[in-house]
């Protein structure tokens, strides 16, 4: 076995790939909430190139949510880890030191609850993904009676980003370590409002004499900016590490591979000092609304459309959808004539260009994106990518045919148990229990539209009341079913 990547080997590595700040002298400013590769590719990167610029105090503490894995990864690593960031025709490796700690929440609870209390962290980042906030896709408001929420509410050792959060939070309060700014980076609409919404909805939770104190404790001393967060980071492979091996010399367990772009669209809002990330380029910005929307109905929206078509056909992977004629070509008129016409571009924003860079980012065959990691948790990705085009288009009185094929396509993944290759296909989905029961015994698309329409926690009231939507879905469906979507998506690009 060769060596690990750790404090102790990092002076064997060739000097360019080494991290550019000494991580030795780097003290902790930053609590992030969800360790995860997408992370590690972004905010961390962001960060470590905004203390080369501008310097400070800005090392993170890293929590992992869910399991151990990633702790077990870079524990023994100190922190460590490489970014591969591959154009797909060159590719460049920094091992990057900018995580100074790594804690599993459900292990260590209590410190990082401390960390989050500690005076001299002045941010909390978030990356849990959508199903990580506990609340309704549909309204953004709490689940209050879930599982999380409310064994978090109980107890003072809370293992949810929620749960985390308000106590941790409480713990700033009590120990008078003054202002915060909770930043979350998930694909969410307007997810700083939101996480400030649920937040609030957590503390009413907890008995009246600790929420009312801390209702306004937050109010008056806590930020939630909204943030736009972009790069494509795919789950990475053990044929990642070996490479990754290769050009260190020893082991990295905690690679993230990823593509040479990266976004961050900040709102300006913060409650104390903050790493200088719009030195590296970082958008400090009033309103990232425009942004957001562009990103989640364009880039997002695309994605989970070529996700769901790509995986029903057998494309394992987003670059081999996308280079499928008929896919593409439906998806880019999705973008071209039914999402950007509903978007008010930022200033200076080509959104014609910004299609086309998205389609040829998914293309880049470095990054091996699974379709099947895109297509997970689609209750929770659905509202913000598709459904509120096919809302704003229907408000504009226009047919939203091809962003409703893309959302047949996700019913289609609900409604079969195989591919149209004939290969098992897993329902990865929190709402995977009340999806399959809502599609269970139906025998026509016409039945599956209506049965899923129906789960409002995704739909809402509204879709299922429009005609003209429950006619383009059950019409696409139908032939997605007949044709299976490969050649159900090229007769379409054909036809309309
Ligand atoms: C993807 C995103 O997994 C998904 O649902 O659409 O993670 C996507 O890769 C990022 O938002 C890109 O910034």
């Amino acid at each position: 076995m060769a060596e690990r990547l750790s404090l102790r080997t990092l002076d064997t590595l060739p000097r360019r790939l080494r991290p550019p700040v000494d991580p030795r002298g780097l003290r902790t400013g930053v609590v992030h909430l969800g360790l995860g590769a997408f992370h590690r590719a972004h905010q961390a990167a962001f960060t470590e190139d905004a203390i080369v610029e501008a310097g400070g105090p800005w090392g993170i503490c890293g929590v992992t949510m869910r399991s151990a894995a990633v702790v077990d990864r870079l524990a023994p690593q100190d922190g460590l880890y490489t970014v591969l960031a591959d154009s797909g025709a060159g590719a460049s490796a920094r091992v990057s030191g900018v995580v100074r700690e790594v804690l599993f929440a459900g292990e260590r609870a209590g410190e990082v609850l401390a960390r989050i209390a500690d005076p001299a962290v002045h941010v909390t980042t978030l990356t849990v993904t959508e199903k990580g906030y506990c609340h309704d896709p549909a309204t953004g408001r709490l689940l209050r009676a879930d599982a999380r929420v409310r064994a978090d509410v109980a107890r003072s050792r809370p293992g949810s980003a929620l749960g985390l959060l308000v106590r941790g939070l409480q713990a700033r309060m009590r120990a008078d370590a003054g202002p915060m700014t909770v930043l979350s980076c998930d694909n969410l609409p307007r997810n700083g409002a939101t996480l400030r919404g649920l937040v609030a909805e957590f503390v009413d939770l907890l008995p009246a004499a600790e929420a009312a104190g801390l209702q306004a404790w937050i109010a008056a001393q806590v930020r939630f900016p909204s943030g736009v967060v972009d790069r494509i980071v795919p789950a990475t492979t053990e044929a990642d590490r070996e490479r990754v091996a290769a050009l260190l010399g020893v082991e990295d367990a905690g690679v993230v591979v990823t593509e040479p772009f990266r976004q961050w669209v900040i709102e300006d809002d913060f409650a104390g000092p903050r790493p200088a990330w719009e030195a590296v380029g970082a958008q400090l910005t009033a309103d990232v609304h425009p942004y957001e929307q562009v990103k989640l109905r364009m880039l997002n929206g695309a994605h989970s459309a070529l996700a769901y078509l790509g995986a029903l056909a057998g494309d394992t992977s987003v670059a081999a959808a996308v280079a499928d004629d008929g896919f593409a070509g439906l998806v880019e008129r999705m973008l071209a004539e039914e999402v950007i016409p509903t978007l008010d571009a930022p200033a200076g924003m080509d959104l014609r260009e910004y299609a086309d860079g998205v389609l040829r980012r998914f293309a880049n065959p470095a990054l091996r994106h699974r379709t099947a990691q895109v297509a997970m948790d689609g209750s929770q990705k659905l509202p913000q990518r598709l459904l509120a085009t096919i809302r704003a288009c229907r408000a504009a009185g226009v047919e939203p045919r091809r962003t409703a094929f893309a959302v047949a396509a996700w019913m289609r993944w609900v409604w079969t148990d195989r591919t149209d290759t004939g290969a098992p296909r897993d329902l990865d989905d929190p709402l995977a229990p009340e999806l399959r029961t809502a599609v269970q015994g139906c025998t026509s698309a016409g039945q599956v539209v209506g049965r899923l329409l129906a789960v409002t926690e995704v739909f809402g009231p509204d879709l299922v009341a429009d005609p003209v939507v429950v006619a383009l879905l059950t019409e696409a469906l139908t032939l997605l079913t007949a044709d299976g979507a490969r050649a159900a998506a090229r007769g379409v690009s054909a036809r309309w």
